[in-house]
């Protein structure tokens, strides 16, 4: 399913002051996480948002022109459309349409490995679908396994009324409610031991699963693509001879949609029970400064406080940036400087870990 020939625009409202270029660079990004072919890309300067398809006729006609010239089968729009823009704009260029959170989504489905990560999916792709009932990409008849809304079963439109999708949605949720009891029933048993929990957190891309495996000594999946590692994985770690939990936990993206945070919150809750967490930035990171505030934001979306104590900054990937740039006004005077590639900082960074547990009676393994 790979390989399709993608168009990327990324529209933006001319008064806006974000980056366009990164943002536009973003979006391709987004489009090879999932495969997809991007033959060619451009940012769209637009004055006001046309209810009913977007964008101007004119730029249609353009977009129109473009997909028959390149021979295009996907237009990624980087924003989020209404089913009705959606629909207008297919039929008008003639071409699939996608947007940010239906691309999003694919790619979480195809990446989601765990029974919880895959039906937290499907139960964000129904709630998309639901919202919308214009049209979809029929999450859950197609096997799963990639970009499967080209071609094949991925074709066939949803027939399924909101009636059916509330009773998938209901059974769905259902079910990892089961899951959830026993995620509760591990927590209360790592509680029970005393056995502290630390999250990694941050935005995709920024190193977690790079950090949370050479301190588990584990091999989540780490690569350097947007959401390459999906489901939150727990393993134990030792820091100093004293042992703990650690969570390496989804990748977070700006305008994450919300109902992705929804259908991930008991794996996001992880976090809010856990005794620290560590936000782990890429110091090379060009929006270094706003994915923070993104990440930040989110963080409060599901319960926690950006001022919240158990936050500790961990600015990874130095190792790149030595000697080159003076970038230590970014950043805050206690975030702690590593590289999860070659080891450096490590050393500082467990023993401001084990500051944080003084007064906690902590397991050592060396008794
Ligand atoms: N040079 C350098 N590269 C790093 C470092 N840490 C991680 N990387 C690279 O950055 C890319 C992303 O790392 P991951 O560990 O997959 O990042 P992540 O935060 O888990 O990303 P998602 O799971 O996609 O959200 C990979 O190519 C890593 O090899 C580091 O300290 N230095
Ligand atoms: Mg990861």
């Amino acid at each position: 399913m790979n390989n399709i020939k993608t168009l990327v625009i990324h529209p933006y409202i001319k008064t806006s002051r974000r980056d366009k270029d990164l943002l536009l660079n973003e979006a391709i990004c987004l489009a090879e996480a999932i495969e997809l072919r991007c033959i060619f890309s451009t940012s769209v300067g637009i004055d006001r948002v046309n209810p009913k398809a977007y964008f101007k006729s004119g730029y249609v006609s353009y977009l129109k022109e473009k997909a028959i010239e390149l021979d295009i089968k996907l237009l990624f729009i980087n924003t989020n459309l209404t089913p009705i823009q959606q629909r207008n704009l297919e039929t008008d260029i003639n071409c699939k349409i996608i947007d940010r959170t239906g691309l999003i989504l694919e790619i979480f489905g195809s990446r989601a490995r765990s029974n919880e990560g895959k039906l937290s999916v499907s139960l964000a792709s129904l709630q998309f679908q639901k919202s919308r009932l214009v049209r979809s990409w029929t999450h859950l008849e197609r096997q799963r396994g990639g970009a499967g809304f080209m071609g094949g079963p991925g074709e066939k439109q949803i027939e399924s009324d909101r009636r059916q999708l509330t009773e998938k949605i209901n059974k769905l949720k259902k079910k990892i409610k089961k899951i959830d009891k026993i995620r509760n029933i591990q927590r209360y048993r790592r509680v029970k031991n005393k056995l502290p929990v630390i999250s990694l957190v941050g935005y995709t891309n920024s190193g977690k699963s790079t950090l949370f495996n050479l301190i588990t000594k584990s091999s989540v999946l780490s690569k350097n693509m947007l959401f390459a590692s999906l489901d939150s994985t727990i393993r134990n770690g030792y820091v100093k001879g004293f042992n703990f939990a650690f969570i390496d936990t989804v990748g977070f993206i700006r305008d994450l949609p919300t109902t992705l945070i929804d259908a991930f919150k008991s794996t996001l809750d992880e976090i809010i029970n856990s005794d620290l967490i560590l936000h782990i930035r890429d110091v090379t990171d060009s929006q270094f400064l706003m994915h923070k505030n993104e990440v930040l934001k989110i963080l409060e979306e599901i319960g926690i406080n950006r001022d919240d104590k158990r936050i500790i900054e961990v600015i990874n990937k130095v190792d790149l940036i030595e000697n080159k740039v003076n970038f230590h006004n970014l950043i805050d005077k206690s975030s702690v400087l590593i590289s999860a590639r070659d080891g450096k900082g490590i050393d500082s960074l467990k023993t401001k870990i084990l500051k944080c547990f003084e007064n906690y009676d902590l397991k050592s393994v060396l008794n």
